[in-house]
């Protein structure tokens, strides 16, 4: 029915237009044809030029009016460093061409004003300028050339590889259809090798080769988990792509490449800002005050929601949406706890599993890392528990073998007794007493002795490296302190321990 009525409209418009022709075409063959036609030129050319610069100063003032809409500017500053030089490069080319802009239209116009048609007139009639031709050759080429050049520094600080040495946060991303798996390099730094022939879609869905040692200590995101980077720092990140064309896009930070299957492409980038700090200056728009919800107007606002995002800016399929992923940019204390936190997808998928070329080895060199790591915090937090806090006092080995119904130690237990022996050299007035304890299974009676043999060589080697003899004792509880239930294997294991434990502070 619009559709009609739309219709109908137009060809009424169009039949008042060819009447008021008609009209005054009558009028003219009254008047004179000549005179007519001269008094139009006159007006036409004026409306012409007061046209163009009603447009031009328009054009000046929307720019103006409309700032905050821009690419760069208010609250879509770049949050990146070179994001800043790009935007830079957006604003050298809005110049050149703006220039460009005004002297055409305001040329096109005027023109059309000083050579309208007038009693006598006669077109200039010129068939070559070489000059001409020169100054409009040259002038395009030397403002194109000084853009590319420009653009090119900004690419090359993009896209030159660091070197090795560099303080870098090294993150691999990988797409398929439809999400990303995102890869952090763990404690070495490194993103370690993976092979496509290694992929199994139940446990090893990026092929990762755990015969390499930088990829034992790789970290996988779960599927939908945030991506967090700390801020002022430069994060470089891998891309590949596991079956068709996908784009890893950050709009915010203006950084964006093709992930190509069997093509390892990757980009540098540097968040300058927080997304906390981003949130607080979104504050400062109105636009960014209205309801985040437009159903629940007493609600958060949208600028408490923002979040700078990842996107698939590649059409790779109808689930394509679904690779969007919120990036959080936080400071870098915040980011080294975070990390801290999660586990890696070797230990806590592949380890002592079907896919893990390891199983027969009882300690990996990334694990004895972690211990350590582990263990400077579980002693200093011993050493400093008060005394109303006895489970604190207690530091429990992980790594501490013997052999089978023998006090004897075996050789991988020494990683984390040497270990221990020069953290508790840092606290020369601390007593401590080195406890061990059995399960049920056995005579108590025996259990017991074989447990004060065990702590027993364990202090012995303490005190082989170093740690003064008049700090430690030793004793064997048995199976009478039990810390779990002897009703399960799981259980039993864990009751099989030493212990040290803090006693008195001098
Ligand atoms: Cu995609």
């Amino acid at each position: 029915m619009s559709y009609l009525i739309a219709f109908l409209i137009i060809t009424l418009i169009a039949i008042i237009a060819l009447q008021i022709g008609r009209v005054s075409e009558i009028s003219s063959r009254i008047r004179g044809e000549e005179e007519t036609e001269l008094q139009n030129n006159n007006s036409t050319a004026g409306w012409l030029v007061i046209f163009v610069v009603l447009f031009l100063v328009a054009c000046v003032w929307s720019a103006i009016y409309y700032k905050d809409q821009m690419l760069g500017y208010g609250p879509w500053e770049a949050s990146s460093e070179h994001g800043k030089e790009l935007d830079g490069l957006f604003n050298v080319t809005l110049f050149f061409t703006g220039i460009v802009f005004i002297i055409t239209h305001w040329l096109t116009f005027w023109y059309a004003y000083k050579y309208r048609g007038r009693k006598g007139g006669k077109a200039l009639f010129f068939a070559h300028d070489t000059k001409l031709e020169l100054v409009w050759t040259a002038i395009p080429a030397v403002v194109m050339a000084f853009l590319v050049a420009k653009g090119l520094v900004v690419w090359n600080n993009t896209m030159t590889d660091l070197d090795p040495e560099a303080k870098v946060i090294n993150i691999e991303a990988t797409g398929y259809q439809f999400a990303w798996d995102i890869r952090y390099a763990g404690n070495d730094g490194q993103i370690g090798k993976k092979d496509y022939r290694l992929i199994d879609m139940g446990g090893n869905p990026i092929g990762l080769d755990f015969t390499d040692a930088a990829t034992l200590d790789d970290i996988v995101l779960g599927g939908s988990d945030k991506i967090v980077l700390p801020v002022d720092t430069t994060v470089r990140v891998a891309i590949t792509s596991k079956d068709v064309l996908h784009n890893f896009y950050l709009p915010h930070f203006r950084v964006k490449m093709d992930a190509v299957p069997g093509l390892p492409t990757y980009f540098i980038f540097k968040p300058t800002k927080t997304t906390a700090q981003m949130r607080q200056e979104l504050k400062a728009y109105p636009e960014w005050n209205l309801p985040y919800d437009e159903t629940d107007p007493e609600g958060p606002k949208r600028w408490e929601k923002f979040e700078y995002e990842l996107a698939c800016a590649e059409l790779c399929g109808k689930g394509h949406y679904s690779m969007r992923r919120i990036i959080e940019i936080v400071d870098k204390d915040t980011y080294k706890k975070w990390e801290a936190a999660l586990p890696t997808f070797y230990s806590n998928n592949i380890r002592g599993g079907d896919l893990d070329p390891n199983k027969d080895k009882r300690l990996l060199p990334f694990e004895i890392k972690e211990r350590e790591k582990e263990l400077r915090r579980e002693v200093k937090a011993a050493m400093t528990a008060d005394s109303s806090n006895a489970d604190a006092k207690i530091i429990r080995f992980k790594n501490v073998y013997y052999a089978t119904g023998s006090a004897n130690l075996e050789d991988d237990s020494f990683y984390e007794l040497d270990y221990a022996a020069t953290l508790l050299n840092k606290y020369p007035d601390i007593k401590l007493e080195v406890a061990g304890h059995t399960d049920n299974v056995g005579d108590p009676a025996l259990n017991r002795t074989l447990s004060q043999q065990r702590a027993a060589s364990v202090r012995e080697r303490l005190i082989a490296k170093g740690v003064s003899a008049d700090r430690l004792t030793s004793a064997g509880y048995g199976d009478t302190s039990p810390v779990d239930s002897n009703d399960t294997d799981e259980g039993k294991a864990n009751n099989r321990r030493t212990e040290l434990r803090v006693i008195s502070k001098n």
